[in-house]
């Protein structure tokens, strides 16, 4: 696997594995109940297709449906950062996975100003 296609950690992160490669991370988190999010990017938007998962390992899948790059930042309401994703092509994809508790989480593209643009989401674990 390519360093760079690997998810960068903030500070604090309850990261299990930023990405999820073939036969990679053989881990007891990788074979722990995961909730998958598809998440699609474009200009200026981010949707989430699920508004609320359980609580737990949750794997956002990133598909850029747009004509910029866009990565995905997971953040608590109060707005600490938790997880970044790699910046993603047209076209690409990438899966952020991080272990969520209960709470509302905040969605943005980081990249210029696409958050303000419009580029942000909720998604709450119950
Ligand atoms: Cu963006």
């Amino acid at each position: 696997m390519h360093a760079r296609t690997k998810g960068r950690l903030l500070a604090g992160a309850a990261v299990v594995a930023a990405l999820a490669p073939a036969g990679g991370v053989a881990s007891a988190a990788r074979r722990a109940p995961s909730t998958a999010v598809g998440v699609g990017a474009r200009e200026f938007r981010l949707t989430a297709y699920r508004v609320s998962v359980p609580a737990g390992i949750v794997r956002f899948n990133l598909a850029n449906y747009g004509q910029d790059v866009h990565d995905l930042v997971v953040a608590t309401a109060g707005g600490r950062r938790l997880a970044r994703s790699v910046e993603v092509r047209p076209g690409g994809r990438t899966t952020l996975r991080l272990r969520l508790r209960p709470g509302s989480y905040r969605l943005v593209c980081d990249l210029a100003d696409h958050a303000a643009l419009g580029m942000h989401a909720t998604i709450r674990v119950r």
